[in-house]
């Protein structure tokens, strides 16, 4: 009798770990993500540099809009993160809403690019 009562809690303990465990396991990340991105930028320089920023392993796809200032990027969770991302942008000059550009990054940008100072899209 005390056997399978000791036998029984042991079962039950085994059931609430794999309880706990099992969110954990299904926090997997997904094979394939899109984020969209606040990036500020003017022009088509600025467009040809963002996403040759994101030209990296792990990143499928990248498209930024002159008008809305966002980049769309479809990319590999399990290969490179969001935060990832919006670093590399930052690294090439440009501010993300989560990830600002160094000064002396940015202050080597073409003029026409200069958003902080200039925010004037235009088209060449
Ligand atoms: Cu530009």
């Amino acid at each position: 009798m005390k056997k399978s009562i000791a036998i029984k809690s042991l079962l039950a303990t085994f059931f609430i770990l794999f309880l706990a465990a099992a969110p954990v396991l299904a926090q997997k990340p997904p094979k394939k993500a899109e984020a969209k991105i606040q990036v500020s930028g003017n022009c088509g320089m600025c467009e040809k540099r963002i996403n040759a920023a994101l030209d990296v392993p792990g990143v499928i796809f990248s498209s930024w809009d002159r008008v809305s200032k966002t980049a769309t990027v479809v990319y590999k969770p399990r290969k490179i993160s969001e935060q990832k991302l919006h670093e590399l942008i930052a690294g090439v000059g440009h501010d993300t809403n989560k990830v600002k550009a160094d000064t002396t990054v940015y202050s080597k940008l073409p003029g026409c690019c200069l958003y902080r100072e200039n925010d004037n899209t235009h088209w060449d």
